[in-house]
């Protein structure tokens, strides 16, 4: 039973990457010949009959390559339901098997399409039609299938626009990939939510052999079973999702398309959605000086102040605005105000922190959906053993932790960094100022909350030792009162508890157990 099921999945593997080799005309009988020129990387889902098909073609005639028709307009691809007849045989049988954007060129002689009539002016008796097609979209019963998140495709597709200085189909593929991440992002935090502490999966035997050979590999246990869990999640939710690959989604996740949004929108005379975008960019690029530029420009030309920040992004970083506003305040004595942004502040950073964080979780869940944990069945990893030349499984397990903890230590860096500049102390720097705040309010008991707190966070600084002695005997704080703040405290511990691993990570490559080959024997008895 067992053996049946792997001889299964590498048949699978075998035939799904052999189906349609790119660059090799097949002969499909009657003269019908189908080449791929183009396949993507992910092909999830292949055309077939009586699903809807969106494609452009461009249809050539065989003997002198004249056009007699296209379609590539990206406004009207030709739409039809495959397999039914309605469109000519040469057709309807040479894109069965398609993937969601793929590019084939189809060949077939008359019988499989005008026959000895021809048709109009454009098609002469007897032709031999060559049609160069790209499939955009794939509805089954109804539902479009891995349309919705080709963010990478749109992306892709916006970037040849605008480099061809196409700028308003540009700008439009890039607000589709920009609305398509966001709908991803909320549901990848909606899942890792869900799968904190879940308990429902477990490592099996030969996962928990492997990993439990390395220090590091058993630390990292918990992240591998959150990994499928969510991994689950979200084909649960999204069943018809193409997943988004993790350099395409670094991009978005750093904001990139930002950059090239606003100029498409400032060649577009779009000035009031430029600054948006600019001002989105700059918030993960603070001393990018190019977009610096732009900024002011755009704020010259709109007569905007420096106070306006009418961002994409309004409400993910206003911690920023608050700890700054919160400075403000403090420098010009107003200690209420003050304490009221440090704690907007807080509020607000708890909130972006974990939005970025959940961000990394995605970096390792699409490694190891692709390299590592594939269905239920472990197919690639299988696979990976059995190909002589594959990458090794630590060197991979290593890179994908590295990956991880270096995203995750980038977000409190990047946290702590305002306006360009890096605070040493972001996070701690808050509650200094807040107990001087509820200070110099009366508020003592905050006073020594805040003081505990940064003491806890910053335990080398001697100033805030004398402050809660003072707290202490001066002003009769109960001791009770000196509690710090624990939210923020779990935070900082958890960070540097992932420094300490990635310094580890970094440190070595965990030891390959001996015998590689004989682990391949192992894991494929077992399954
Ligand atoms: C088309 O092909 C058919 C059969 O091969 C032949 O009888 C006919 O004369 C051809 N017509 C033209 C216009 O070449
Ligand atoms: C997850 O587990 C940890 C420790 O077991 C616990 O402190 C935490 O509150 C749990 N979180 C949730 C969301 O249940
Ligand atoms: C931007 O800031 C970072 C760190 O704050 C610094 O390493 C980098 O050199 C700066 N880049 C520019 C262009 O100023
Ligand atoms: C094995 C591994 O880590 N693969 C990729 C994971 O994702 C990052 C990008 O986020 C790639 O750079 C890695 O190559």
């Amino acid at each position: 039973m067992e053996g049946i099921r792997l001889t299964i999945a590498i048949l699978w593997l075998l035939s799904d990457s052999s189906a349609t080799p790119v660059g090799v005309e097949e002969n499909w009988g009657d003269g019908l010949k189908v080449m791929t020129t183009y396949m993507p990387k992910e092909c999830e889902f292949r055309a077939q009959n009586d699903d809807v098909i969106h494609y452009h073609y461009v249809g050539r005639l065989g003997h002198n390559g004249a056009v007699f028709g296209k379609s590539f307009d990206y406004d009207s691809p030709y739409i039809v339901a495959l397999g039914q007849g309605r469109i000519i045989a040469g057709m309807d049988r040479g894109l069965v098997g398609t993937c969601l954007w793929e590019r084939r060129r189809i060949e077939f002689p008359p019988s499989l399409g005008y026959g000895d009539r021809g048709v109009g002016e454009m098609i002469p008796p007897n032709a031999t039609l060559v049609f160069y097609i790209r499939l955009i979209k794939l509805k089954r019963d109804g539902v479009a299938l891995g349309g919705l998140f080709n963010l990478k495709e749109h992306w892709n597709q916006g970037l040849t626009d605008y480099t061809k200085g196409n700028h308003e189909r540009a700008a439009a593929f890039f607000e589709k990939a920009i609305s398509e991440f966001n709908q991803y992002q909320k549901m990848a935090a909606i899942c890792f939510n869900d799968c904190k502490n879940n308990t429902d999966i477990k490592l099996n035997s030969k996962q928990e052999d492997l990993l439990s050979s390395s220090d590091l590999s058993k630390q990292f246990v918990p992240y591998l079973l959150e990994a499928q869990c969510v991994k689950r999640c979200i084909r649960q939710k999204l069943p018809h999702m193409s997943i988004p690959d993790p350099v395409t989604l670094d991009k978005f996740r750093k904001r990139i398309p930002y950059s090239y949004l606003q100029y498409s929108y400032y060649q577009l005379g779009n000035l009031d959605e430029a600054i948006k975008c600019a001002l989105s960019f700059f918030y993960y690029h603070t001393n990018n000086s190019m977009i610096l530029n732009a900024i002011k420009y755009y704020r010259e030309q709109l007569e905007l102040t420096n106070d306006d920040f009418p961002s994409r992004e309004a409400g993910l970083l206003t911690h920023h605005e608050h700890y700054l506003a919160g400075k403000t305040a403090y420098n010009n004595e107003k200690w209420l105000e003050s304490a009221d942004q440090f704690e907007a502040a807080l509020i607000k950073y708890k909130e972006t922190l974990s939005n970025c964080l959940i961000l990394c979780d995605d970096v390792l869940f699409l490694n190891m959906t692709q390299e590592f944990v594939d269905a239920e069945t472990n197919i690639k990893l299988n696979k990976m053993k059995l190909a002589p030349d594959a990458m090794d499984y630590y060197t991979l397990l290593q890179s994908m932790i590295h990956n991880y903890l270096t995203c995750h230590t980038k977000c409190h860096s990047w946290m702590a960094t305002v306006n360009g500049e890096y605070f040493d102390k972001y996070l701690s720097g808050h509650f200094h100022y807040l107990q001087f705040d509820y200070f110099k309010t009366s508020l003592l008991n905050k006073a020594a909350e805040a003081a505990s707190t940064y003491q806890a966070l910053e335990p080398s600084d001697n100033v805030m030792a004398v402050n809660i002695k003072h707290f202490r005997s001066k002003m009769n704080v109960p001791p009770d009162q000196f509690k710090p703040r624990e939210d923020f405290l779990n935070i900082e511990e958890y960070y540097q508890t992932k420094q300490r691993l990635l310094q580890f990570a970094a440190s070595g490559i965990p030891q390959k157990r001996s015998g590689s080959r004989g682990d391949a024997e192992m894991i494929h008895e077992e399954l």
